[in-house]
């Protein structure tokens, strides 16, 4: 026992886990200009993660910024806000307790695959593998590409096998690390899929007539990295030379007015755009499988947290897309039937105006490639949580996302000939 102990604080030892005892999660209103300084000289004196939005670059009046910042940083930003008179409150009061508490779901083993729980990408990857074992007529795997440091890129596709080839949606999952809930939800639409095919007519008439290709983790290296070192990392894992930085935000990556507009050239920076549209392997692999299945591909769906929001095209400019109107009024169709379960509320529209302007993203590359339907999520919640979700919250959180996702899927399918 005392053996095993000893082993078990080595093994926490060498692992250098990053904790956060005391440090903060603020939720800031700027309502002037000065405002918007006071948070940029901030982040440029000391070290700001920014969880809304993601970079100091998008900040603006009139919006909320959550931002992360150390406990020994923590009294001179108050006196700072103070001196501003920015309007400000406490989200996370000390975010070591939040990242403990996330894991609520107790009662189930750690270690095996549980919908309710957050599981290692090990986990999901073997749960993938017996899903298409064991509903071969329904599911195949598929390996789409390799990341960074060497991990398979592996989705599933779910749909009746037929001899001719259907009319597809994709739907991925976990394109920033740090939102856990996000993969969750690609492994919970894969058991309702599996499930209630033959039973809910919907499901049962939308794997009849297409496919569904389920990506749960786009990002494998950096949610690996949430797992054994850094809760809170967003980006790929990728070095580059001429730096020691790590990484680049894929949703900044992808060919689609890349680096214009809401990204940063900065590899140091949270939405570093990369070194040239799809440098990041996992985006490569991603837009390659989507290009090659181009003929088929009716629909794209991308889950991200948190805020509650369903976005589409465009992020990199003001204008609207052309087909506005209607994709307007699918999201809020989608958003009401979400809404109908546990009165969640989503705002919908599209990204620049809705959220902040941000070029390179998964939804507009695919709309410009002639994916009409293209969606970006943003599940719960507003920021009780932020990316720290309780385990609690995922059954919830993906039984109304399915409501939204199955509204869009019906529409897809509606308008197919
Ligand atoms: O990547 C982002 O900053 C958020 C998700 Se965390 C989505 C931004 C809107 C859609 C970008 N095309
Ligand atoms: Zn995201």
């Amino acid at each position: 026992m005392k053996v095993l102990l000893l082993l078990g604080l080595v093994a926490v030892a060498l692992s250098e886990v990053t904790r956060y005892d005391g440090e903060l999660v603020l939720r800031l209103k700027p309502v002037v200009d000065e405002h918007v300084q006071v948070i940029k000289t901030l982040s440029e004196s000391i070290k700001v993660d920014f969880w809304k939005p993601d970079s100091p670059e998008l900040v603006t009046i009139d919006i909320d910024v959550d931002i992360h910042i150390s406990a020994p940083h923590a009294a001179m930003v108050f006196t700072m806000l103070q001196q501003s008179g920015m309007e400000h409150k406490v989200l996370i009061g000390d975010l070591q307790t939040a990242v403990d508490g996330q894991r609520d779901n107790n009662g189930i083993s750690p270690r095996a695959h549980s919908y309710e729980k957050y599981n290692s990408l090990e986990t999901i990857q073997a749960w993938m593998s017996t899903m298409a074992s064991t509903n071969a007529a329904l599911v195949s795997k598929q390996v789409i590409g390799t990341s960074f440091e060497g991990r398979s890129i592996e989705l599933l596709k779910i749909g009746k096998k037929t001899s001719t080839t259907k009319p597809a949606i994709f739907l991925d999952c976990g394109i920033h690390a740090r939102e856990w809930v996000s993969p969750a939800f690609c492994q919970w639409f894969i058991k309702e899929a599996v499930s209630t095919y033959g039973a809910d007519s919907q499901m049962t008439s939308l794997l009849d007539q297409m496919d569904v290709y389920v990506l749960p983790v786009i990002n494998v290296d950096g949610y690996v990295h949430t797992f054994t070192t850094d809760r809170l990392w967003r980006k790929t894992r990728s070095r580059r030379a001429g730096t020691s930085c790590i990484g680049a935000d894929p949703n900044r990556n992808f060919d689609a007015g890349w680096c214009t507009l809401g990204a940063s050239s900065n590899p140091c920076s949270d939405t570093y755009c990369g070194s040239s549209p799809e440098s990041e392997v996992e985006v490569k692999a991603v837009a390659d499988f989507i290009r090659k299945n181009k003929a088929t591909i009716k629909a794209y769906l991308t889950i991200h947290s948190y805020s509650q929001l369903l976005l589409f095209p465009y992020s990199y400019t003001y204008n609207l897309c052309k087909d506005h109107s209607e994709l307007l009024s699918v999201a809020e169709g989608a958003a009401s039937a979400l809404r109908s379960l546990y009165n969640t509320r989503y705002t919908s529209g599209p990204g620049a105006a809705t959220i902040y302007p941000a070029a390179g993203g998964s939804d507009d590359w695919a709309y410009d490639l002639g994916v009409k339907y293209s969606y970006t999520f943003e599940l719960r919640d507003t920021g009780r949580y932020g990316f720290l979700l309780p385990e609690s919250q995922i059954k919830p959180t993906c039984q109304e996302t399915m409501l939204a996702v199955k509204y869009i899927a019906a529409h897809v399918q509606k308008n197919l000939y």
